[in-house]
């Protein structure tokens, strides 16, 4: 299991991801609703997690927003459904939902938006999703992400 995730790493790497170091992540999302990676992991020994998340499209935020959640699997959907009635202005994430253990803000075409995140409260073994929590998105925005030894 540790043997394949260090290849899903390396393979990513090979792919020309910019992945700066490894606690250092990069995703992209476009303008056919598409996370451009399935998982993402973290070695435990980061304490800070730093992530960049890229819209590659030209849709504005309004029709063809995106942003990156984490959560725990077994929160998203909560997450997700309670964001909605939040609306744009909130990134559609309720203020103040401490199920959210990171998130970007909700960008649009040609934008970017970094973020940095404690990961020393993440436990190796318990899963999390990240995912777009726009409106409708999750369907085809939602990966894996977790802490490997
Ligand atoms: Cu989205």
């Amino acid at each position: 299991m540790r043997f394949a995730h260090i290849i899903v790493a390396a393979s990513l790497f090979a792919a020309g991801t910019a992945i700066a170091g490894p606690c250092d992540l990069e995703i992209e999302s476009t303008d056919a609703m598409k996370f451009s990676k399935d998982s993402l992991s973290v070695p435990a020994s980061c304490k800070k997690v730093t992530l960049k998340l890229v819209h590659t499209g030209k849709l504005p935020k309004a029709s063809m927003g995106h942003n990156w959640v984490l959560a725990k699997a077994a929160d998203v959907q909560g997450v997700a459904n309670d964001g909605i009635p939040a609306g744009a202005d909130k990134g559609y994430i309720k203020p103040g939902d401490a199920r959210v253990l990171a998130a970007t803000k909700l960008i649009g075409g040609g934008e970017s938006d970094t973020i940095s995140f404690d990961a020393t409260k993440l436990k190796v073994g318990e899963a999390y999703n990240f995912f777009c929590s726009f409106p409708g998105h999750i369907g085809l925005m939602k990966g894996s992400f977790a802490l490997t030894k």
